[in-house]
């Protein structure tokens, strides 16, 4: 790294005032715990300062549990505002065991009251919040009460995470589990026909909640894992559509992870078979100033902490075991300064340019590219989302870290 572009770069404190005066979206800092940070619920503002906030979740510490994404996703469609306890699901707390039957998330302390099974806390909180999610009209009211059930019977999720999982070793039950599958998906396209518009109902309600976190997640993955695309596919227009709107929805925004994300949790928590690689970021997403924004405001809010999971996780410690671990640190902030710099001003931020067969000196070591190529190449599969920051904040943050990459060497 050039000495000139080591002493351009500005400091934490500028980039976060820049990216603040860009975004408006901020998290709660969980010191010494995981996750490192939290979301505010958008309807937090609402609350008089001394009231007691009516709902608690207890979900998933990496934020990415289907089932606990239908409750936060109601939760900011009705703009209740909750607070959020997060259980590490490998190693789940005894008083949490103790306290729930099922020893699963999501769970909710809805006004006091233990409720647990997603869909349960679905309709608890029609019971008792406004802003209903099911139909006012009593006929259909009954039919969105009776495919709530269907969502949790039919099997649709089911026949799709065992197609994703299915090994490849044996084609016929690739084949068969596709065709199980695709008939699940046609019944579904059928169920959207039965009324007008794109949602299952006549307006947005707690069925699409039921199927939208499955769905995203089956139409992120499956192209990876079994090259089968629902996205685009001639024979489901209207789970595409309806895909297509449930992304148009702020509320889905604040909860839905990314597509590498989503690849990357089927790998290492399922030990999914990839049979293609991950999929490119999408530049209408990565460009957006207010998700650029977002992401350099979430680094520079925390780099800290970053700077010290690089440090343990990354592999870089034992490889710069010699030399003293402040220089390694150096480096990586200065790496990770240069991402938000450039997520910030874009071209307008001088990257390090190639070294690569060049008349430069060489570099001392730790040398400072080989620490931020590391550094970077782990961060940017590391970022979770919505763990960490938001899905569109994620994609600006993979494609920055991206372009910092290339021009290292
Ligand atoms: N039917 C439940 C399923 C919930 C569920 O499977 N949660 C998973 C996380 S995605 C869990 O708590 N797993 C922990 C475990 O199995 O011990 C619901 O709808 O809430």
């Amino acid at each position: 790294m050039s000495r000139d572009i080591a002493s351009s770069v500005s400091s934490w404190e500028l980039l976060q005032e820049i990216a603040r005066n860009n975004t408006s979206t901020r998290r709660v800092r969980r010191l010494g715990k995981s996750p490192s940070t939290a979301p505010i619920p958008s309807s937090v503002h609402k609350m008089p300062p001394d009231v007691v906030v009516p709902v608690l979740l207890y979900r998933d510490k990496n934020s990415w549990c289907p089932f606990c994404e239908r409750v936060w996703f109601a939760l900011e469609e009705k703009q209740i505002p909750f607070e959020t306890e997060f259980i590490d699901l490998a190693n789940k707390p005894k008083w949490f065991t103790n306290l729930v039957p099922t020893a699963l998330v999501p769970t909710a302390k809805i006004k006091g009251k233990l409720v647990y099974e997603s869909k349960e806390i679905l309709l608890q909180l029609e019971e008792h919040f406004g802003k209903t999610l099911l139909p006012k009209q009593r006929e259909e009211q009954t039919v969105a009460r009776s495919w709530i059930e269907e969502a949790e019977t039919n099997g649709l999720p089911a026949a799709g995470y065992k197609f994703l999982l299915q090994r490849h070793d044996n084609p016929d039950e690739v084949a068969n589990n596709q065709a199980t599958f695709v008939a699940k998906l046609d019944e579904l396209e059928q169920t959207l026909a039965k009324y007008p518009g794109v949602y299952f109902l006549s307006t947005f309600s707690l069925v699409d909640i039921m199927y939208s976190p499955h769905l995203d997640r089956l139409a992120s993955c499956l192209p990876v894992y079994q090259g089968f695309s629902i996205r685009n596919h001639p024979r489901f227009p209207r789970i595409n559509a309806w895909l297509d709107a449930i992304y148009e929805r702020p509320a889905y925004h604040r909860v839905k992870s990314d597509a590498i994300t989503n690849n990357l949790m089927f790998c290492r928590l399922w030990g999914a078979e990839p049979i293609a690689n991950l999929p490119p970021l999408d530049p209408t997403v990565s460009t957006k100033l207010e998700y650029r924004a977002e992401a350099a405001e979430r680094l520079s809010d925390n780099y800290e902490a970053a700077i010290s999971d690089i440090l343990k996780n990354s592999g870089i410690k034992a490889l710069f075991s010699s030399v003293g671990v402040s220089a390694v640190e150096d480096a990586i902030d200065l790496h990770l300064r240069l991402v938000a710099a450039y997520l910030l001003h874009g071209d307008k931020v001088l990257l390090p340019w190639g070294k690569v067969g060049t008349k430069r000196a060489l570099e001392p070591f730790p040398s400072p590219s080989a620490v931020g190529a590391i550094a970077l190449a782990y961060v940017r599969n590391r970022i979770c989302a919505p763990r960490d920051m938001s899905a569109g904040a994620a994609t600006a943050f993979r494609a920055a870290v991206d372009k910092v990459l290339a021009s290292l060497y």
